[in-house]
């Protein structure tokens, strides 16, 4: 592992109060084989100097501990950002539904994108196109919240969303615990999808993990995370997400959005 007092070192010569750093990491398996990557998993932050070796092993930590396989490629990227840069948006509300079967949180999945101003043709599309995916992605599908057409152009590997984190980790864990949820991963799915609801000309999300012990999954809308349980199979190990955009929207825009705008989620005021 690198020798985090060094690395700690170099950060602290750009310690000040008028930047953060974007923390992106990314691994794969059989990236180096030929044989085919298979995307491990993914991981945004947005923190001060001083945390940043800290997150870092953290990360490491946790892609050695991954359920999906062994990493063999492991991406980290730093980047400094001025603070001014920043734009500070709203946390979604959570929801949480129980489901007897797949069937009926996917049924339930269909009324609720209906009910966020998605078609139902392409609230079924977005549903077929996760179920249909032959390998998770490392981003999500853009697809036409009224014909359901895809629209983006990025194959297998989708739109990936970057440059987020939450404002203030204690004060965003508690709000999270006020509507009974904790963890990493609902923490990390409710700041990506408060961002991805931000976006201009967004109508709604659907995503399901590609953990294969984890079978909870959600849709999304511009004020609400609705988490469904079970979207998908124990043991299934492809998910993948959805976002629906209106007829007007510009991609271009869209996905620089979701690519390059920092962001900062925050509870929101009671
Ligand atoms: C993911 O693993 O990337 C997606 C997680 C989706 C559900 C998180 C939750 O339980 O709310």
């Amino acid at each position: 592992m690198a020798n985090m007092g060094v690395f700690q070192l170099v950060i602290e010569h750009n310690l000040s109060s008028h930047y953060l750093f974007s923390i992106r990491m990314r691994a794969a398996a059989n990236a180096n084989d030929g044989g085919g990557e298979q995307h491990l998993s993914g991981c945004e932050r947005l923190v001060p100097g001083n945390q940043v070796a800290s997150v870092v092993q953290n990360l490491l930590r946790r892609i050695s501990a991954h359920t999906r396989g062994k990493a063999d490629m492991i991406n980290i990227r730093i980047d400094k950002i001025k603070r001014a840069k920043i734009w500070q948006i709203p946390a979604l509300k959570i929801e949480s539904l129980e489901f007897a079967t797949m069937e009926q949180s996917h049924g339930n999945a269909i009324i609720s994108l209906m009910e966020f101003g998605v078609s139902e043709i392409a609230a079924h599309k977005g549903i077929e196109l996760i179920k249909n995916l032959s390998a998770s992605m490392r981003g999500g599908m853009v697809l036409n919240a009224v014909t359901g057409e895809r629209i983006d152009n990025f194959g297998d590997r989708g739109v990936r969303l970057s440059h987020m984190d939450c404002k203030n980790e204690p004060a965003f864990l508690s709000f999270m615990a006020e509507y009974g949820v904790g963890g990493e991963k609902v923490r990390e799915a409710v700041i990506l999808a408060s961002k991805a609801a931000f976006a201009k000309d967004y109508v709604a999300e659907l995503c399901w993990s590609d953990d294969p012990h984890y079978v909870t999954g959600y849709v999304a809308s511009k004020e609400i995370y609705r988490r469904l349980s079970p979207m998908k199979s124990k043991e299934d190990n492809i998910g993948g997400r959805v976002f629906f955009v209106k007829s007007s929207v510009n991609l271009n825009d869209l996905i620089d959005f979701f690519e390059n705008q920092p962001v900062l989620v925050e509870v929101p005021r009671k």
